[in-house]
């Protein structure tokens, strides 16, 4: 590597480099915990306009870059840019969540666009541009999108719904149907991200939020599939790519994740066993993880035990430290200064 290009921790950890202090990154860390945040969502209107404004989307990535002295900043847009750009109406109501035309049957699934509206997506892209001129040079950007079975749960339900049963029924019921729907969102999000690539991220993360309710059969149809067929057409057309997967609640099926998907980490979610976990994955895959939300909410000591025991269980490994799922909103501030004083201390003493 040149003088002029500085390493990124977070692609020396992707790498499989074990660094002495892991770098640290969290999920959701632009959002509403932010004053800053809080008062730029009410400039820009709706949340699709904030997502789609790419000055504004801009700020918002950079927001907690700044604030905080993070290692990555993530791409501000949400995973379900994707059915909007294939024709489905998507709203977001405040503090209800999103809202979607459920797609209730076959002639639904029919009338969305076969591919992806790259006009709607355009605006992202250009926020990738933005972020990356903006950027310290050490701080990775990262792109995302869904995971086809999780966009698909909020695409056939219309919202976020208990057990992902619509999903679920749909796929025992008709197979054809959301086959087909599952190979559009395959198609789009590999669009997509090599769209995000190619304007500049520095790694994509594919989030499988809701993984963790399928049986393991439906598991290695739904969540392992398709992830799988993302990252090859990825890298096919991409084969620098550095791809994180988040298959939430895999618990033991964690092993065929990281044996079928070729991802270059795998992030936990907080319930997993880290003994287990790390048994789990080979040492060519990086771990990400997997600090409980809750634990950061809380705070004092419980949260301090908590950092030392990640730090503990993933020491010695190539490892980015991360919050398991997103940040609550109500969380303060001074915590995760606490965390970030903690994690970048305890290593280097
Ligand atoms: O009111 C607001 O400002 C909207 C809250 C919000 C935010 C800040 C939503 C609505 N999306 C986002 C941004 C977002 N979403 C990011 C980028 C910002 C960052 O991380 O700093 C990312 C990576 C996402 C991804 C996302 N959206 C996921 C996967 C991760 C996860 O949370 O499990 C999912 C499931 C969504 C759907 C979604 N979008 C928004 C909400 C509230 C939800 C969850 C709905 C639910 O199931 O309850």
């Amino acid at each position: 590597m040149s003088e002029t290009e500085p390493v990124k921790p977070l692609l020396e950890a992707l790498g499989g480099n074990i660094r002495p202090v892991p770098p640290v990154w969290l999920m959701r860390q632009a959002g509403r915990y932010l004053p800053e945040y809080r008062a730029l969502r009410e400039r820009a209107g709706g949340f699709l306009d904030l997502c789609f404004r790419p000055e504004l989307a801009a700020e918002a990535t950079l927001q907690p870059v700044h604030r905080f002295g993070f290692d990555a900043a993530i791409l501000f847009s949400d995973i379900l840019v994707i059915p909007h750009a294939l024709g489905q109406r998507v709203e977001f109501e405040s503090g209800e969540g999103p809202r979607l035309d459920p797609l209730a049957d076959a002639a639904a699934v029919e009338r969305l666009r076969a591919e992806i509206d790259h006009s709607v997506l355009a605006p992202v892209y250009e926020t990738v541009r933005l972020v990356k001129r903006a950027l310290p040079p050490a701080v990775a950007l990262i792109g995302f999108c869904g995971a086809p079975w999780t966009v698909a749960t909020y695409m056939v339900a219309g919202r976020a719904a208990e057990g992902q049963v619509p999903a679920r029924r749909l796929a025992l019921r008709e197979p054809a149907t959301y086959g087909k729907l599952v190979d559009r969102l395959t198609a789009g999000s590999v669009e997509y991200l090599v769209g995000q690539i190619r304007a500049g991220v520095d790694a994509v993360q594919i989030f499988d939020t809701w993984a963790g309710v399928l049986r393991p059969r439906e598991f290695d149809e739904w969540c392992i599939a398709p992830v799988r067929r993302i990252c090859q057409e990825v890298r096919a057309q991409c084969p620098e790519a550095r791809i994180i997967g988040f298959p939430r609640g895999a618990g033991t099926a964690l092993s065929r994740y990281v044996d079928h998907v070729p991802v270059d980490a795998v992030s936990l979610d907080w319930t997993i066993d880290r003994a287990f976990a790390r048994g789990q994955v080979p040492d060519s895959v990086a771990l990400q993880g997997n600090l409980d939300p809750v634990a950061l909410l809380a705070g004092g000591p419980a949260l301090d035990r908590e950092i030392d025991y990640i730090l503990h269980a993933f020491g010695g490994l190539p490892f980015i430290f991360y919050l398991a799922h997103g940040i609550l909103p109500e969380t303060p501030i001074g915590h995760v200064e606490r965390m970030l004083r903690q994690i970048r201390q305890a290593v280097q003493t």
